[in-house]
Parts: C-alpha cells; structure tokens; sequence
C-alpha cells in the first residue's frame, strides 16, 4: 500500500488537539515513511509557529554534581565517577552576571539547573528564588530545573516571576526503572501536577539514545501527549554519553532518530515549542536544518549546556544566517 498522502489530502492536513492519543495512532505516525513523517510535521508546524522563528534558550549550572539521584545518564550523580567538579550554589550576583550576558547575546529564557534530588526549604532555596527574581526583572522568560517540587515550592517559584519548570520524564514508564531507581515515574509526574497547578509553564521532554526501545520512545511522546495539558515545551535530548556513567558506551543516535521524536511531538502537541536540546554538538548544519523542517523550534545556546559542550555562540549565528531563523521574541 502506498503510504504517502495524495495531493489532496496532502492540502487538507489539520492540526488535531487531542489528549486521548492511543499508542497505536502515535506508532503509525512514528512509523510513517521519513519524508511523510517531516511534510506532515512542517504543515502542522505552520499553522501555529513561524517557521522562521527559533526561541534561543541559555542554561546555567547554578549548582553542580554531588547528586544523590542514580540517572544512568547523568554525569552529575554523586556515584559515578565522572570528571565533573562539585560546586555548591553560585551565588545571587554571579547567577545575574550571567543572565545578563545571556540577554546580551540573544537569549529570551534563561533556565537555571540544580543537581538536587529535590527542593528543600532551606536558605539556598531563599537564594534560587532571589534569582529568579533578578532574572524576571531583566524581561527573560526564567525558567529552573532542580527537581521535585511540592505544591508550595512550586507557589514561592511562581510568586518569584517562574515563568517555566523543566522536569523530563526522560523515557517511557517501563523502561524508567533501567534507567533511575532512587525515584519513580509517579512522583516525577506528581511534580508536573504541582508545577501545572501553580500556573507555571511545563517543560517536559526526554533523552533518545539509552538504549530503550522504539516502543518505549512511542510510550514516552504518548504519556506527554496525553496529560490533562500539554507541555508547553518539549525537549529532544540525545544521550550525551558521559565516561563513567554507566550509558558511557552507548551508541549515538541517527539524526534520523531525532527527527522522528521531534516530527512525532510536532505532530500530537501542535502548539508545544519543541527542543532541539542535548547533542546537537555533534550535528552538523544540514541535520539541524532537517530536525528545524520537522518542527523543532527552540535551541539552547551557547558553549556549554549544564556539564557538557554545546555549539559555539559563533556557530550558532552562522547557522542562523544561512537558514534564516530569526530568534523569537520572550513571553509570545
Ligand atoms: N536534577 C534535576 C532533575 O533531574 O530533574 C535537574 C537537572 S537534570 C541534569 C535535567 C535533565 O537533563 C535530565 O532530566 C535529563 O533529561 C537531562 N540530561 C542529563 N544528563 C544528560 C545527558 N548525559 N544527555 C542528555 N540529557 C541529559
Ligand atoms: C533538557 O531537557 N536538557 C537540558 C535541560 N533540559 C536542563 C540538560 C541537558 C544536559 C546534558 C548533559 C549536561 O550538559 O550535563
Ligand atoms: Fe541528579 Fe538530575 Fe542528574 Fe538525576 S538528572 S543525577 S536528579 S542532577
């Protein structure tokens, strides 16, 4: 049977908002032939984003290393000897100095990352919540990531000016327990429960590359897909194998690989902005350009995610002179 859309079905794809996608729907689009998969990814993608525009985020380790937490993948667990250098908290004024060269040189999000296991209600977190404050009143969209949060650790961030919350449910249920065992998939949604209740905007995504199955990728998209909202971003990690973790000798993923979650994600959660995140140091411009066709609109930038590399701030300009992306303006 021929897979692909004839000219004019091809002409009448529509976005579908829909919280009730079956694993076999999200299978047949993930499977669908490559070029369908992108084309039909690209027209849902322009009917509610700009293609031109990609939102350029900035990520900062506020606290490094030293985790409790065992996430295979993670070169920041305490457990793994890894070369990353403990830090303990930065202080206020360092983590505004950089927000401050982050807006300079384009950013309008500026996320903050903490290896904790969870938040504690204790004077660092007084600390994280005078910088988002800092951030917020620079006019950048301020976004965190440090772990499980309660209903009223998520309130204080948001009295702060917390415009977003990262929190990745980083594979599918069956596969969580292979990958982290010092906290389940229940409280990592609990936390997205709490972050969405505060009014918060929800960033959730995953990593490709573990070692997990297709299906398990599929089962990931369709937790996301089905939660009472959708996440209003969607990261797309590929495994940064790290030494001495335990995924140290994982396989790199395809770029083909990539644009399928990404085209997939476009596809079931038309309106989320979708993250090309993790790996794309190890892209070149021409499988960026293709993961940007099928849907991804927003980046991080600069030369060093949390604890590994990312594309120079020049390589990234270049790469957005030659495709003719334009940066997206905070808080659309
Ligand atoms: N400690 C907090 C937590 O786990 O939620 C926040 C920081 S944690 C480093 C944020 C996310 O980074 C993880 O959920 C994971 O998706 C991603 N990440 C960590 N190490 C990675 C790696 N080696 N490759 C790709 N993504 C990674
Ligand atoms: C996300 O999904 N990816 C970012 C951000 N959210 C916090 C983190 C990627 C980390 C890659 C490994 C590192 O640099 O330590
Ligand atoms: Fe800790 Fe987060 Fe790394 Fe897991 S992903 S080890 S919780 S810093």
């Amino acid at each position: 049977m021929n897979q692909y859309l004839t000219q004019t079905q091809a002409s009448t794809i529509m976005a579908e908002f829909r919280n009730n996608w079956t694993r076999e729907e999200i299978s047949e689009i993930f499977h669908s032939p490559i070029l369908e998969l992108i084309y039909r990814a690209a027209t849902i993608h322009r009917q509610f984003h700009d293609p031109q525009e990609v939102q350029v985020c900035t990520l900062l380790s506020i606290k490094t290393g030293g985790c409790p937490e065992d996430c295979a993948y993670c070169p920041q667990a305490a457990r793994y000897h890894t070369e990353v250098k403990v830090h303990k908290l930065m202080t206020v004024k360092e983590v505004l100095e950089k927000a401050q060269n982050a807006l300079e040189a384009g950013s309008t999000r500026f996320c903050m990352g903490a290896a904790w296991r969870e938040v504690r209600d204790n004077k660092d977190f007084d600390k994280v919540i005078d910088m988002v404050k800092g951030v917020a009143q620079m006019g950048m969209e301020v976004c965190c990531t440090l772990g499980m949060l309660t209903p009223q650790q998520a309130e204080r961030l948001k009295e702060a000016g917390l415009y977003a919350y990262n929190h990745n449910l980083d594979t599918s249920e069956e596969y969580y327990d292979e990958i982290i065992t010092t906290r389940t998939y229940d409280d990592r949604l609990e936390t997205l429960d709490n972050v969405r209740n505060a009014k918060i905007s929800v960033c959730s995504g995953g990593i490709i590359g573990m070692g997990e199955t297709v299906n398990d990728r599929i089962g990931m998209l369709q937790t996301l897909a089905t939660l009472p909202e959708h996440p209003e971003s969607v990261p797309v990690n590929a495994l940064v194998p790290v030494e001495g973790t335990p995924l140290e000798n994982q396989e790199r993923v395809s770029v083909w690989e990539m644009i399928r979650m990404i085209a997939t994600a476009r596809i079931l959660m038309p309106k989320a902005m979708v993250r090309l995140s993790a790996g794309r140091v190890r892209m070149t411009m021409e499988e960026q350009a293709l993961c940007f066709l099928a849907g991804a609109n927003s980046i991080f930038a600069g030369d060093k995610l949390l604890t590994t590399p990312n594309p120079d701030y020049d390589i990234d300009k270049q790469m957005f002179q030659v495709l003719n992306l334009k940066p997206r303006k905070s808080y659309k």
